[in-house]
């Protein structure tokens, strides 16, 4: 047994040969029964995935065409024949490869477990494989394996590491399988073969001989059945605690959810969830492509993430030479510098306890009776006060992050109203912590009307009700200026809370951004439904003010105000507000 398995893997091994192998694995694949397995995970919130193999060395480009697409998939997107992939595994020689900096960098940026590629769905593995020799020791000029470097350097550096591996997808050893229909005959084969002869006795490799794996992160499970899965799922043992994911197929659900390339609008209720996600368009390294999202984008990502529950595994595709992209380095230190200052509002922190917020984001920590509130404030309060709608109780001070200062605040009818430094103390997101010894007491908020009468509903402020597993509507967009986007469903509707003290005839007013020829939907309010449509902008980006008609409110009080497209005339639009005036 490697030197370094650990105590936990010691004693989680003790457990298992407690418990009889068949209530290890159950039918719907509940995680492995180690107590407490998540623990750690729920409290990591950010990880480094990390997507490398040959297909750096062609990094976008075949025959001198640009490729588009994923990285990683160039193989497939340009139907390589094998004998002219192989061709780029004798140009795959690492010489830059430096673990420890690697691990460094991750651990800068305030991740605190790397995922890694151990093979892609082109077959290559980049550790010493027995069971193909489609591997970097055998295939390549560097001839050394990849992986050992990283273990030690995350044992090291005290990093926890897991790996990636395609087990169905496999457009190399022959019996893999193809997304979408092989090109190269050589491809043909059996896949109960492949299973048994390569992804079986690789992934056993993988968890026997590169010490505690904490993450097996399964990916595209084509043509897998349950027959398969389990042949694979039962591997998992090896490493008592493991924690795997909802991709390995034949009906198995792993132990996290595994949104891509997206945040889901409200979480995922009751169940582990970790988005993955590119900086720039693609996982595996492409020359190309510098669609680099901003730090601040990411820095406001993990925020939002944290604030749902979730983790946020955010990806790296390194060089064909073993480096990492400049501003992939240059955005890791962004969010290692706000990371180290604000840490303590993201690890081991939970979701948020309100509904919404108009200015950014929050999280929270239950330590016995003590409750600290993190509020991540992106859009900064213009005139010195920060209202948090609906938190009542007292609060005995607030604590900004970025330099300890104490901010004094008071109870409002609508909240807590903080007085705050006139500037952001961080234009990305400043950090207030309010502590209290009582519970945590948040009222429905409804929003009001302004001196001139106007009821401005933002997007912020709404409550997004998306169909389970429906596409889900969610707000985005800059934070001076958000907009409910991803509104493709005509199941997802959304609804704001207010209050009327003015009775009156209203005209209702919406700004949006229609691409498509005019949407139908209804405003219902106070029991009145008023039936309308949205003419079109030309774009999601063309807003324009339109008016969608007239209510009249006979009696003060609070309403519930909501916005149903109507199914049979509803395509994607954005919206920044809705005015009633
Ligand atoms: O096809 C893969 C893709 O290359 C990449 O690995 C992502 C990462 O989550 N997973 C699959 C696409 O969903």
């Amino acid at each position: 047994m490697p030197r370094h398995f650990s105590i936990r893997t010691l004693f989680s091994l003790f457990v298992l040969l407690s418990v009889p192998f068949t209530q290890l694995y159950s039918q719907t694949a509940a995680p492995l029964t180690v107590p407490g397995k998540m623990d750690w995970w729920r409290k990591a919130r950010l990880g480094m995935f990390i997507h490398w193999g040959v297909y750096a060395v062609p990094a976008g480009q075949y025959k001198d065409q640009e490729i588009g697409g994923l990285g990683e998939w160039i193989m497939h997107d340009a139907s390589i024949p094998r004998r002219d992939y192989e061709q780029y595994a004798k140009q795959f020689n690492p010489v830059k490869y430096d673990a420890e900096a690697w691990v460094r960098m991750a651990k800068e940026a305030g991740m605190k477990y790397i995922v890694i590629t151990a093979k892609h769905h082109d077959g290559f593995a980049l550790f010493d494989s027995k069971a193909s020799d489609w591997n970097v020791v055998k295939a390549t000029p560097y001839g050394k394996d990849l992986l050992k470097p990283l273990v030690e350097a995350c044992r090291r550096q005290g990093m926890k590491l897991g790996f990636y591996y395609s087990q169905a997808n496999d457009w190399f050893n022959p019996g893999g399988a193809a997304a979408r229909g092989h090109w190269d005959p050589t491809q043909q084969g059996s896949m109960d073969e492949y299973i048994e002869q390569v992804a079986a006795p690789q992934v056993r490799e993988l968890l026997t001989q590169y010490g505690d794996v904490v993450e097996l992160w399964w990916d595209v499970p084509t043509d897998m059945n349950r027959q398969r899965a389990d042949k694979l799922a039962a591997l998992l043992s090896l490493q008592p605690g493991i924690i795997t994911n909802d991709r390995l197929g034949g009906h198995y659900n792993g132990d996290i959810t595994t949104p891509e390339q997206y945040i889901p609008a409200t979480g995922i209720a009751g169940r582990d969830w970790e988005t993955c996600m590119t900086m720039n368009d693609t996982w595996g390294f492409k020359t190309n492509d510098n669609n680099w999202k901003s730090a601040a984008t990411l820095i406001r990502n993990l925020v939002d993430i944290a604030s749902k529950g979730g983790n946020y595994l955010l990806n790296v595709g390194p060089t064909a030479e073993g480096e990492f992209p400049r501003p992939i380095v240059e955005r890791l230190q962004a969010i290692g510098k706000w990371t180290a200052v604000n840490g303590e509002a993201i690890y081991g922190t939970t979701a948020s306890p309100f509904h919404q917020l108009p200015w950014g984001r929050a999280t929270q920590r239950k330590e016995g009776k003590e409750t600290t509130l993190y509020l991540h404030v992106f859009a900064w309060p213009k005139g010195g006060q920060l209202l948090v709608p609906g938190l009542a109780g007292a609060f005995s001070s607030a604590r900004l992050l970025s330099n300890g200062k104490t901010l004094t605040c008071k109870t409002t009818a609508d909240g807590l109203v903080i007085d705050v430094p006139l500037t952001a103390p961080d234009p990305v997101a400043a950090v207030i912590a309010l502590h209290t010894t009582a519970p945590l007491d948040i009222r429905p908020f409804a929003i009001r009307q302004a001196a001139n009468g106007a009821l401005v509903l933002e997007p912020e402020l709404a409550t997004i009700h998306n169909k389970e597993g429906e596409a889900s509507a969610m707000t985005e967009g800059d934070w001076d200026a958000r907009n409910i986007g991803y509104w493709t469903s005509p199941y997802s509707w959304i609804s704001w809370e207010v209050e009327i003290s003015k009775p009156g005839t209203y005209s209702i007013t919406a700004l949006a951004g229609v691409p498509a020829y005019g949407n139908a939907l209804t405003i219902e309010i106070g029991g009145q439904t008023i039936a309308a449509t949205m003419d079109r902008t030309g774009s999601y980006h063309q807003y324009r003010e339109m008016t969608l008609g007239k209510v009249t409110i006979e009696k003060a009080g609070k309403y519930t105000i909501a916005l149903r497209p109507t199914a049979s005339k509803w395509e994607a639009i954005n919206l920044r507000h809705i005015i009633l005036q």
